[in-house]
């Protein structure tokens, strides 16, 4: 007998003591708002919704029209959710509370309405990704600061992906499961309960026209993947990249591999490409939970300590082999001046 994401959620409820029923209520509303996203994205072409919208967002990205209507879905389906005391989103240079009478134990959501959002031009995959935290200030409204949490502190993590078919991918501490959305019916069922990440691989995922950009420690560890049989790791790899994160975590949770976004030597004081609150910590809490690593190569994504809503981080995600083979390498090179690039990162208050 399948099992929907209601009755996965009810059974979670009911025997977990760890989360209270808002938070499960909270996850279900998330998903259905990911549900509306994937028609929005189904009918884009046909709607004449594809292409850019022809303005930036606040991180001075080109938005696409898609990127401010999952935004939007996003906006209006979760903004009245009576656990929610405020969300914060990608396309957003600001929090947004949901209610100034809180009580204690309420929610924070961030997400990343539609990853990948220039995929959907070449209907290739996009996706949503999102992380909730408990509000720490009881009886306040909340502030930017609460958002300002390390990613070890979630109480879910997920996504949503857009593709061939459209799954929701989530975690609340106690596995990483799957649900494959049932067009016919709208329900998402349980197909892929406890992913589990191959501790070894012969797969990278790295965009690598920014070689010449990269740090001696990535640029070692891709070579000796292309050396293949011939180099120190004896055997061929293959390269994969989607261009959209959602979808290179995807593939990584069902068969394996490692998805790099280093720090790159362009952007020194934007450590990285990809968004910490939005994007890498729901990522690695995801990996983590199916038996895979997270790093910046240096420390464990999940226990930074954020210092601002958008910034930046550098990620190398997947199966732990090949996770801790980076850790190594990034800790046999002496990092230059490491307490004035610690001491930018902290003035580094905006991106
Ligand atoms: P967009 O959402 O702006 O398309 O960016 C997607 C993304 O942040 C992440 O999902 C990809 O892994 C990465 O950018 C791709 O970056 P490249 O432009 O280097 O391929």
């Amino acid at each position: 007998m399948s099992i929907n994401l209601s009755t996965f959620i009810a059974t979670e409820c009911a025997s977990d003591d760890r989360h209270p029923v808002a938070l499960y209520q909270l996850i279900h509303q998330v998903a259905m708002c990911c549900r509306d996203i994937a028609a929005a994205v189904d009918r884009s072409a046909l709607v004449g919704t594809t292409g850019s919208a022809g303005v930036d967002n606040v991180q001075g990205e080109e938005q696409k029209k898609l990127d401010i209507i999952a935004n939007d879905l996003m906006m209006e389906g979760t903004q009245t959710h009576t656990a929610l005391a405020a969300v914060a989103s990608e396309e957003m240079a600001r929090i947004s509370r949901t209610s100034q009478e809180r009580t204690a134990g309420q929610y924070l959501l961030l997400f990343d309405p539609l990853d990948g959002s220039s995929n959907v031009d070449i209907n290739a995959p996009v996706g949503t990704i999102f992380s909730i935290l408990k509000c720490p200030s009881a009886r306040a409204p909340a502030t930017e600061a609460d958002f300002l949490q390390p990613g070890s502190e979630q109480v879910c993590a997920g996504y949503a992906i857009y593709g061939p078919a459209t799954m929701l991918v989530l975690t609340t501490g106690d596995g990483t499961h799957g649900f494959t959305l049932e067009r016919d019916s709208g329900e998402f069922v349980l197909t892929h309960p406890r992913m589990s990440i191959p501790a070894r691989t012969r797969e990278f995922a790295i965009n690598t026209a920014n070689t010449r950009h990269w740090e001696s420690p990535v640029k070692r560890y891709v070579q000796e993947c292309m050396a293949g049989t011939n180099g120190p790791r004896q055997q061929d790899f293959n390269m994969r990249w989607v261009a959209a994160m959602v979808a290179d975590v995807h593939r990584i949770l069902l068969r394996g591999g490692v998805f790099l976004y280093p720090q790159d030597a362009r952007e020194v004081s934007r450590f990285g490409k990809l968004r910490l609150l939005y994007e890498a910590n729901p990522m690695s809490m995801l990996v983590e939970q199916a038996g895979g690593m997270s790093s910046t190569g240096q420390q464990r994504v999940l226990e930074i300590q954020p210092h601002a809503l958008h910034q930046r981080t550098p990620v190398m995600l997947g199966s732990r082999e090949e996770v801790e083979r980076l850790e190594n390498y990034h800790h046999h090179v002496r990092r230059p001046l490491p307490d004035l690039v610690d001491a930018l990162r902290n003035l580094w208050t905006e991106y």
